[in-house]
């Protein structure tokens, strides 16, 4: 039996676009990233408080090769923010590929964030844009309504998940990133240059057979 992780009133769940375009059949498709869902349901049913992100790109974003005449998905670009990966077209606002995955079951989220909405600068953190400066706003929310740790599970672990986590320790939030509920796009031996990075800045990482049913009092 692992150590079990009994969920506090203070730590908010974290959902990470658990979207139609990085499933399987999407546009950014993540190996099993449907494989998710199951796990995010069960977890949303054991913390008093939830949120969602979506990846959320205007038509012709900056991080879509087919913004950048001559190069290729996956290739790399410096923006004048710094390295870029391009990306195929995905996520676009208000299409379904942006839209959530239709077997997610969590209508008692509080909060959907959305990111990458500038025309200019990628987003993977839920915290961040990738200029590192320019903020979504979710540092305030957390820290308004009083949550010191946050618990993560979704797509992908080595972009999202992680610049998330990575950031939330940044502002002072414990982060715990719950293996079973994240795949990642593995672009390169990005996998395991995340898992360092959350290692080194000191995020948990746990299996969600470790979170305990609490007696949310
Ligand atoms: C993501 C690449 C581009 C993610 C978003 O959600 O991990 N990855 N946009
Ligand atoms: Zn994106």
């Amino acid at each position: 039996m692992p150590t079990p992780f009994i969920p506090r009133r203070t730590d908010a769940l974290i959902v990470v676009d658990v979207q139609n375009d990085f499933c399987p059949g999407g546009a950014l498709a993540v190996p099993g990233g449907d494989e998710v869902v199951p796990v995010a349901n069960r977890l949303a049913r054991r913390f008093a408080t939830t949120i969602l992100t979506q990846d959320w790109h205007p038509p012709g974003h900056a991080s879509f090769a087919s913004s950048h005449p001559g190069r290729a998905p996956f290739d790399g670009v410096d923006m004048p923010y710094g390295p870029q990966i391009l990306w195929p077209d995905h996520c676009v606002q208000a299409t379904h590929g942006a839209a959530l995955h239709a077997g997610l079951d969590i209508p008692m989220a509080e909060l959907v964030i959305r990111k990458g909405f500038h025309p200019g600068i990628d987003s993977y953190s839920a915290f961040y844009e990738n200029d590192r400066t320019t903020p979504t706003g979710l540092a305030g929310y957390l820290r308004e309504r009083g949550f010191t740790r946050v618990v993560l599970v979704g797509l992908a672990t080595d972009f999202c998940v992680a610049f998330s986590a990575e950031d939330a320790v940044r502002h002072g939030f414990a982060a715990v990133v719950v293996d079973d509920g994240c795949r990642a796009i593995d672009l390169d031996g990005s996998l395991n240059a995340a898992r360092r990075r959350m290692a080194d800045a000191g995020v948990t990482v746990i299996g969600s057979d470790a979170v305990a049913q609490p007696s949310l009092t």
